[in-house]
């Protein structure tokens, strides 16, 4: 190998320690992974942050312990009621018979469909985005799940499983909003949302009915509760944190949950009736 060609391989060795130090550095400030945009402006300069901050990158540093729990409401809750497919006859043709609007399931004061995550009590702990991605079906003109999570930058796949015409209307207040046709049925289209934001409202804007919302965080600790109302989050890292619950009839909570090394904590979301 010539003298010169070691040289550029030397050079290009060095940018890329340069590049990953500042983009170790801007993680450590900001708490966020930077984005492309970001990583490609950063000028390559002064080297502050070190290749070892990066294995802060990676989940198994995070912690084993969980948080489980149940959200639950006190009170009367109203009965749902069904949807109106008007005249929209191959949506409730699909369907046996009245189709709960699914807005507010509650069996027992057990909450379904409740979006659960960690708020706060992070520190600046950054995760890996997974790669298998969020998939969401728009099946019998409804959207399955109707409440579905995904984690900063992670691929959402929006489905359509029926034989006609939706689309899919993302509308978060602080990330690029997202429109797109899926004419047929096997249509898919991926999505990414670039800031965390609770709650995103998706709509098909064909059938007025169609509601489905997407919680996004910046982290892997995040449920949408089950017909029992629970939830686990795993391999948490030992700390104090502040949990949240939304969901769409019901509002939000929020409570401090304390994780000890390799713990099991247990909490339960308690949301209020509407009036
Ligand atoms: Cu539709």
């Amino acid at each position: 190998m010539s003298t010169r060609l070691l040289r550029i391989l030397a050079m290009a060795m060095a940018a890329i320690v340069v590049a990953t130090g500042t983009a170790a550095q801007a993680i450590a400030s900001t708490g966020r992974s930077p984005s492309i945009a970001s990583l490609a402006a950063a000028a390559p300069g002064v080297v502050s942050g070190r290749i070892t901050d990066i294995t802060r990158l990676t989940p198994q540093y995070g912690g084993s312990g969980t948080i489980a729990g149940q959200a639950v409401v006190e009170g009367p809750v109203p009965a749902m009621g069904t949807v109106n497919f008007g005249s929209f006859g191959e949506c409730a043709s699909q369907h046996d018979g009245p189709v709960p609007t699914g807005d507010l399931v509650v069996h027992d004061g057990k909450v379904e469909n409740a979006f659960v995550y960690v708020q706060d009590g992070l520190g600046d702990r950054v995760f890996a985005i997974p790669t298998t991605p969020v998939e969401v079906d728009q099946k019998g003109c409804l959207y399955a799940p109707r409440v579905a999570g995904a984690q900063v930058g992670q691929t959402v796949r929006y489905v359509n499983g029926d034989a006609l015409l939706h689309n899919v209307h993302g509308t978060p207040k602080d990330s690029s909003a997202w429109n797109v046709s899926l004419p047929r049925q096997g249509a898919e289209r991926e999505i990414r949302v670039d800031h965390a934001e609770v709650m995103v409202s998706v709509r098909c804007d064909l059938h007025p009915w169609m509601q489905g919302w997407l919680g996004v965080v910046d982290h892997p600790y995040f449920a949408v509760t089950d017909a029992e109302g629970r939830f686990t989050l795993r391999d948490v890292p030992p700390g104090d944190y502040t949990l949240a619950v939304w969901h769409e009839r019901l509002g939000t909570k929020t409570t401090r949950v304390s994780v000890a090394p390799k713990g099991a904590a247990e909490t339960r979301l308690t949301l209020t009736a509407p009036r």
